[in-house]
């Protein structure tokens, strides 16, 4: 059979999935695969002689995957909490329109405060630190990428179409995450339904991927003891036993560097991402350390020295619209009352100390102060709560309005704010009134709110 003598494949004393190719029937899938094998592109016979690493093999690759199957669920299941958090029953969620990916919405709770600060930290944070550990498990099967032929039976196919899904998908994932935290919409698509739908694609070929190869990466992790290869150094560093997926090189070249050293090195990168990436979640100057978030920084210092999102400037608000003449209206059952500044200050004032948290991945804590939301809902009899919608006197812009559910109307540190820090809010933090909830998404926490207008309960 002249595959074996022709393609890399060929190489390797085991050959990968699917039927042997001896003897195919005239027309058949079979007898092309045999002649793609014979025929494979110039250079392709010598590539797989380039792959020299002795560190290539089942046990690396299967212990990069172990770390991502820890860890990349995680940073699925916390997005997807996101995405919840943002109340897609009031169809406010990003993206607006997921068919029948669409998840069973819950009220999300308002306690711990810092729950949206923890999902979302999460999702973003470990999405960024395991950049290196993806990296390293697709340099450790980089030579399947060439494999020759490129096809041998159905299954092997499918499996390579799945691979596609995955390699492709988590390329997509992290690619769009990281240009959403910059802020970059470089794309001509909406970031939040791209990021969504391609991590269900994502995960639909991990699933796949696992389920083919659980057996053989629990083998693989069993034919050397971590702790013994931890003790190995560069000198004892041998290539694995060949095996039947052809991840150990044909002809490995000497170690530049132990199991341990690549470990190490994989891992001494992801503790660097993370901690260029943890202070945006810090007060103070440790702020400046969030290399990677441009926006998580820290403009100026004092009790209002902390991140903002879209500036007054930006938003178009200026002080006309934010000065003596600015009103609230307060809404609900037909009823309109409206109160300025001065009369909010009147009612009694509530103290919380709460996180921001962007969906951008930074978040910061404050104390802020001012009126609790279920008070301005008396204020205007509004009844039994079903949800409140806020309006900003912002007149463009995605987040000018939220809804919120009803817990997070009626939690006693649910604030209408008026001041943080012990001072007035500044422009650009929202003045004269910003809404700030315990464990809310940053993004519905509106800035120069204008309007709340409560909703009753209909479900009686
Ligand atoms: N009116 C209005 N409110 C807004 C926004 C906005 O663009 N317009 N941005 C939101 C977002 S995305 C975040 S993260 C927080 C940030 O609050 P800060 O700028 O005070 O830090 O404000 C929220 N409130
Ligand atoms: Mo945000």
């Amino acid at each position: 059979m002249s595959a074996h003598s022709t393609g890399p494949a060929g190489d390797s004393p085991v050959r990968s999935g699917g039927a042997p190719l001896g003897r195919p029937a005239y027309g058949s899938p079979r007898r092309w695969w045999a002649f793609l094998a014979e025929h494979p592109p110039p250079g392709a016979a010598t590539l797989n002689r380039r792959w020299r690493s002795p560190l290539r093999g089942p046990w690396l690759t299967s212990v990069y995957g172990v770390v991502l199957l820890v860890g990349l669920p995680l940073v699925f299941v916390t997005g997807l909490l996101d995405y919840l958090a943002y109340a897609p029953q009031f169809g406010q969620a990003f993206p607006h329109d997921v068919g029948w990916l669409r998840l069973p919405p819950f009220d999300w709770p308002t306690r711990p405060s810092w729950l949206f600060r923890l999902t979302q930290g999460l999702h973003v944070g470990l999405g960024i630190t395991l950049i290196p550990v993806v990296l390293a498990k697709l340099w450790s099967v980089l030579p399947k990428l060439f494999d020759w032929p490129p096809a041998r039976s159905v299954a092997q196919v499918l499996e390579r179409l799945s691979l596609l899904l995955l390699v492709g998908g988590i390329l997509f994932e992290i690619a769009t995450g990281l240009l959403d935290i910059q802020y970059a919409y470089l794309f001509g698509f909406d970031f939040y339904t791209a990021h969504y739908f391609g991590a269900w694609v994502f995960v639909a070929a991990l699933v796949t991927h696992v389920a083919l190869k659980w057996r053989r990466m629990r083998s693989a992790l069993r034919s050397r003891p971590l702790r013994r290869e931890l003790a190995t150094g560069r000198a004892a560093t041998r290539p694995e036993r060949p095996d039947p997926d052809g991840l150990v090189a044909v002809r490995p070249g000497p170690a530049t560097m132990s199991r341990r050293g690549a470990l190490a090195l994989v891992g001494g990168l992801s503790v660097l991402l993370a901690a260029l990436t943890v202070g945006q979640h810090l007060n103070g100057p440790w702020r400046r350390t969030a290399l990677l978030l441009p926006r998580g920084r820290q403009p100026g210092t004092g009790p209002t020295g902390f991140p903002v999102n879209r500036t007054a400037v930006a938003a178009g608000v200026d002080a006309a619209d934010t000065g003596p003449g600015w009103r609230l209206s307060l809404r609900a059952n037909g009823r309109t009352v409206t109160v300025d500044r001065a009369g909010l200050l009147a009612m009694a004032q509530h103290t919380a100390t709460l996180p921001i948290a962007c969906v951008e991945g930074w978040s910061t804590v404050q104390t802020w102060t001012g009126v609790r939301l279920r008070d301005l809902a008396a204020l205007v009899r509004a009844g039994r709560i079903g949800a409140a919608h806020v309006r900003s006197l912002e007149r463009t812009g995605l987040f000018r309005q939220a809804t919120l559910q009803a817990n997070q109307v009626l939690d006693a540190d649910s604030l209408l704010a008026l001041r943080v820090n012990g001072v007035d809010l500044t422009l650009d933090h929202g003045y004269p009134a910003r809404v700030i909830v315990p464990a809310l998404p940053g993004v519905h926490c509106t800035k120069w709110v204008a309007e709340i207008e409560f909703q009753g309960r209909t479900d009686g």
